[in-house]
């Protein structure tokens, strides 16, 4: 097997809680296993302090952005460096380990074929041996939390030694059906630090268990050893003592116990019922969107399809809607209630020091992983971020308080204001990051804080708005009420500012806002609803008030001399090569367009900002990294621009993916994957305005197509058909009744029920047209 590692061959398969990489080679098997929540670093290791270098109460950034008042920039950047927080303890995502399944047989095999089955989330793996089929089944079941394999021979008997590697200091052993791997991290944290430093005191588990038919089974040291048997299955359960809970971050179980308890949970079914029971779970969420684009039929498997691609441009749209799909897929695997959100890698990784730790990285990376959550119609990945962005604010309170100056950082069960910044990890590290160039960014808390509002906005659940969104929200904008200060005009500017990560130290930067006038409109907006519900006693009218007030000083957006927004106050003409220290032209940040994708400041058909933003992404060219490229396809797809779109596209295929269609920073990057799929959806549905919009931006080489099941605001679900580049079908059902506005080319709209009963059509002098649906009912449109 031509074998590039993990990141470019394995087929990665989650639950959300337990990662598995599947390599699937013939005579040696190799399952390489992750579990979320185990990480190195954090209260164990000497002299962690929660990454807080300077504990100051805000004074040093007090006197930088003094002197940035000043015009004294130099001066202002040479002591940022003074904000910067420290790694100890920071720790990473640590690789678990693997399990190994070395065949008896040596014999040659034919037909090989390993496959990713989306559609049941499962890893297959068949090939012929001695004239007999041997077929390999795997899935993770997020009901039943175990992994499962199955393996079976038509027409033979095999056998084979298991094994587990552990990559931590683990006991592994087996006893009579089932190897057994019990320990703690003994992991360093990369680059940085010694080895060893970051080891700590979680424990983790491990419980697989072996059921052959027929033949003999033998356990001896740490081996389970099959002998003649003509299938196995395999099930397994992982755990730690993790608990997200600030400081212990421990729940203090034995996770040996909970890992056999719950395989034994499953124990007396069979694989056909446990793979009942996942495929049902799964395909109730992921069959809701299909996404067709007339693609070619194709004898080859994807890897292959994509040598074609990058050789003679055959399968473009076969890849575009397997990567479309691709991206729900692996939300879903690693994003389920009941376990951390998706890291930089989702769930998957193989090493100890990964890049980045493998961390949760807020300066976009983690907010673009839940960019498709709604449009993309997988809403159950998304609770997992608002209950970790939750359990921020007591480490977040405390850095506030201490590198800010917000609160007194004692008593962390008052809200007096919560932060964090770009490199956190579940271990209670909210603090500025270790170099001030990208590790200072504290209103990356409020950015996310933002982003939850979406929950809202496509759900309609008020329960979780009213009792866990906005008092995050309030919360984060209680903070930032008190940190503005008067810029020049008598702007209220953040300050200092440094878009990320990229250009000079400065104060009223489009980035920081973009974001803070953001948040503050999304509270005043929840706070209004609320407040509808004849819940005001929940909000705190002062500060509504104040922010309301601040909000109109704040002018997020301003136009250079070149007719671009600006992403530095005093950037008037584009300071590209070098004329403004540390700014390139192509930089794959595009952070001053945020009001472009994903805030809504920037919409109707005639915004002067939408030519502004136009300009400014010419500027910065069509993006390197895959993340950068697909916000870039976010932001034409929300101008209109398919061409743009679909030029990106096909760089996104040429240069984004890895042979598995992971995306590839390189290294592997989950955010890539799930950015493409969030502006697949944003090109053919958007929602942020007060109407539907409906195939705003489709490229014109994508003539023909149809989508099933996309999410718009509302909770309306839109499917579309298109001929020749124009709509020719579009189906519509929401699930609360009322009115609902569609906007299609300026076109009017007809609209029936599944009985033909046409309702009434308001069509108004912008295009757009208005009826009224009924909950659950669906209507066909055109
Ligand atoms: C961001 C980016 C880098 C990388 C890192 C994990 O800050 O600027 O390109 O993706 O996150």
């Amino acid at each position: 097997m031509n074998y590039a590692g993990w990141e470019g061959e394995a087929m990665p398969l989650g639950n959300g809680k337990i990662g598995v990489k599947v390599f699937g080679n013939d005579r040696c098997e190799l399952l390489s296993f992750n579990e979320k929540t185990l990480w190195s670093g954090g209260k164990d290791v000497p002299g962690f302090n929660g990454g807080i270098s300077n504990p100051d109460r805000g004074k040093t950034m007090r006197e930088i952005q003094d002197l940035l008042a000043d015009e004294k920039v130099r001066k202002a950047e040479a002591r940022m460096s003074e904000l910067q927080g420290n790694q100890t303890g920071f720790g990473a995502y640590q690789a678990f380990g693997s399990l190994y399944l070395m065949f008896d047989s040596e014999e040659d095999t034919n037909k090989y074929i390993r496959d990713l089955d989306l559609d049941s989330a499962s890893a297959m793996v068949t090939y012929i041996q001695n004239g007999a089929s041997f077929t390999r089944h795997y899935f993770v079941s997020y009901p039943d939390n175990v992994f499962v394999g199955r393996i079976e021979a038509d027409g033979a008997s095999f056998g084979f030694d298991a094994y587990f590697i552990s990559e931590q200091r683990a006991v592994v052993t087996s006893e009579s059906d089932a190897i057994y791997i019990s320990g703690t991290v003994n992991a360093n944290d990369g680059v940085d630090s010694e080895p060893g430093n970051d080891k700590n005191s979680m424990k983790h588990a491990g419980c697989f268990k072996f059921i052959p038919l027929d033949g003999e089974m033998s356990a001896e040291d740490g081996h389970i050893k099959i002998k003649n048997c003509s299938s196995v299955t395999i099930i397994a359960s992982l755990a730690t003592d993790y608990k997200n809970e600030y400081p212990s971050y421990c729940d203090g179980s034995d996770p040996l116990k909970k890992a056999i308890s719950t395989v034994k949970a499953v124990e007396g079914k069979k694989f056909g019922e446990l793979y009942r029971t996942h495929i049902d779970d799964w395909r109730e969420i992921f069959r809701r969107v299909n996404f067709n684009l007339n693609e070619e039929e194709s004898e080859f498997p994807t890897d292959e399809m994509l040598i074609r691609f990058r050789k003679k441009g055959e399968f473009k749209r076969n890849l575009i809607t397997t990567l479309f799909q691709y991206g729900r897929y692996l939300l879903l695997s690693s994003s389920r209630e009941g376990s951390l959100p998706a890291n930089l890698q989702g769930i998957w990784n193989a090493k100890n020091n990964p890049p980045w730790e493998c961390d949760y990285h807020f300066n976009i990376n983690i907010q673009m992983n839940y960019w498709p959550t709604f449009t993309a119609n997988i809403p159950e990945a998304f609770p997992p971020l608002i209950e970790f962005v939750d359990s921020l604010r007591k480490p977040g309170r405390k850095v506030a308080a201490l590198t800010m100056g917000v609160g007194e950082g004692e008593d962390l069960e008052k809200p007096t204001g919560w932060v964090c910044n770009t490199m956190v990890n579940p271990l209670g590290v909210v603090a500025p990051g270790w170099s001030w160039r990208w590790g200072w960014a504290p209103v990356n808390g409020a950015w996310i804080s933002t982003q939850l509002m979406d929950y809202y906005d496509f759900t309609g659940d008020y329960k979780m708005l009213r009792e866990k969104i906005y008092p995050i929200m309030e919360e984060s904008a209680l903070l930032w009420s008190e940190l503005l200060v008067k810029g020049k005009e008598d702007r209220l500017v953040v300050s200092p500012c440094f878009s990320p990560e990229h250009g000079p130290v400065s104060s009223g930067g489009t980035y920081e806002q973009s974001i803070v006038f953001n948040l503050f409109k999304n509270v005043i907006r929840a706070a209004g609803i609320i407040k509808k519900h004849g819940n005001d006693a929940d909000i705190n009218d002062k500060l509504i008030d104040k922010i309301r007030r601040q909000s109109k000083l704040m002018s997020p957006y301003a136009l250079g001399a070149q007719g671009q927004i600006k992403e530095w106050e005093d950037e008037n003409v584009f300071s590209r090569h070098g004329k403004k220290e540390g700014v390139e032209k192509n930089h794959r940040h595009i952070s001053h367009l945020l009001g472009l994708f994903p805030f809504d400041d920037i919409t109707g058909e005639t915004h002067i900002l939408k030519r502004a933003a136009r300009v400014s992404l010419a500027e910065r060219g069509y993006g390197s990294t895959p993340w950068s490229m697909t916000h870039r396809m976010l932001c034409f797809a929300r101008l209109g621009d398919g061409k743009a779109f679909d030029s990106i596209t096909e760089k996104f295929l040429k240069k984004g993916i890895l042979p598995n269609l992971f995306s590839n920073h390189p290294p592997f990057q989950i955010d890539g994957n799930l950015g493409f799929t969030a502006a697949i959806c944003e090109m053919l549905l958007q929602s942020h305005e007060e109407f539907i919009r409906i195939l705003p931006a489709l490229p014109s080489t994508w003539p023909n197509g149809s989508v099933k099941g996309l999410l718009a605001r509302g909770g309306v679900e839109i499917g579309l058909k298109w001929k020749d580049g124009k709509l020719s079908e579009g189906s519509f059902r929401a699930s609360k009744s009322g009115t609902y506005s569609l906007f299609y080319d300026g076109k009017i709209i007809v609209i029936s029920d599944e009985e033909g009963f046409e309702p009434e059509v308001h069509f108004d002098e912008k295009g757009i047209s208005s009826f009224f649906a009924e909950k659950g009912k669906t209507y066909k449109f055109s």
